[in-house]
């Protein structure tokens, strides 16, 4: 059978036979009523590892983020966000749906707000819609897989407590973020009132991210996750799979980095235009004259991406993406050279 180099997304890993087997020996109970004893084990596994209090589990990020939201907020309140953030233009227009929440969007040059425009978004009258809260994205998927340096997260924080608001962090790709610091992933949840991380991206697992923050901050976001039907009883299952995402994922991303570093120099070389600075993490964006028929000619070749807008392309390394992948990639790409 000809070789799929799959770069779509970091989503798309399947689990590892040993992740089949801790899933199928996984000791199980009724979550809903918080007895399952695998789903608990995870959930105090990745409180202790990112120094929280309490941690939730639920199926997708795009869950955690809205249950957070709801949290946080209450229906016409703005969240101030940097531009292109997945909470708004991923996530359906769930801010405003379930939370009757709407996005203020400050200038973010890559994924890093301005911490002036921030202050400025922040809204005191009582003739404009309250701020509620502030939301950062770390890595910033549209900006490129960008990391947000600490500095940045800690100014944003302070600014936020001068100004009484909540800060939650996009964290789905948060250990990506880590590995490109070389800092433990609990100083890149600190201060923040709420993260959400995913287990199911560069992490391996088949399914599930965890919500963080407070015990009281928990408790309350349990109300919602029952609300959106992400009660799911015996979900040991997938949370033993988790598990091992959490230990064993973290180690091999720097992997990912250092072949979407190759993977950009390739591209560059072959006259892609392409942001090297951008290229941070385990995604690469890069041009292309027409996105939707350059994707389909590269899937005719065995070489999967995904066309961001018309002229551009997301391609993503992850744990299933071997050097031997790669230089396929690479030779198909360089085939269809703009
Ligand atoms: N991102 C997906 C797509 O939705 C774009 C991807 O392939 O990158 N936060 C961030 C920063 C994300 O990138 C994603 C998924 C989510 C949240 C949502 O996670 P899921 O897909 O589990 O709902």
């Amino acid at each position: 059978m000809p070789m799929t180099v799959d770069l779509r997304s970091d989503t798309v890993t399947k689990p590892d036979p040993a992740m089949r087997q801790a899933m199928a020996e996984a000791e199980v109970g009724d979550d809903v009523y918080g007895e399952d004893p695998t789903v608990n084990a995870l959930q105090q596994e990745a409180a202790a590892l990112l120094g929280s209090e309490a941690a939730l589990f639920m199926p997708s990020g795009t869950m955690t983020n809205q249950v957070a939201l709801a949290v946080h907020l209450r229906r016409g309140e703005e969240v101030i966000c940097p531009e292109g953030v997945h909470i708004y233009e991923w996530e359906l227009g769930m801010m405003a749906a379930f939370s009757g929440a709407v996005p203020r969007f400050v200038p973010a040059p890559l994924g890093i707000p301005d911490l002036e425009e921030l202050r400025a978004a922040i809204h005191r009258s009582p003739h404009q819609s309250p701020s509620g809260l502030i939301s950062l994205e770390n890595t910033h998927n549209k900006a490129g897989g960008t990391v947000i340096p600490l500095a940045t997260c800690q100014a944003v924080q302070q600014l936020a407590r001068e100004e009484g608001l909540p800060v939650h962090l996009d964290g789905a790709r948060i250990f990506n973020a880590a590995v490109a610091l070389g800092q433990p992933v609990s100083e890149l949840a600190r201060g923040f009132d709420s993260v959400s991380l995913c287990l199911s991206k560069g992490l391996g697992a088949p399914v599930g991210s965890l919500l963080l923050g407070s015990a009281a901050f928990i408790a309350q976001a349990h109300r919602y996750r029952k609300m959106l039907g992400g009660g799911m009883r015996q979900a040991g299952v997938l949370a033993a799979a988790g598990l091992l995402a959490l230990r064993q994922g973290p180690s091999r991303l720097a992997a990912d980095h250092a072949r979407a570093r190759r993977l950009a120099e390739g591209l560059a070389g072959a006259g892609y235009a392409l942001d090297r600075r951008r290229v941070q993490t385990n995604m690469v964006y890069f041009g292309v004259p027409q996105a939707a028929s350059w994707v389909r000619r590269a899937a005719e070749r065995g070489v999967l991406v995904s066309a961001v807008g018309t002229a551009q392309v997301r391609a993503v390394l992850h744990h299933q993406i071997s050097d031997a992948h790669l230089e396929l990639a690479l030779r198909v790409f360089s085939e269809l050279r703009p």
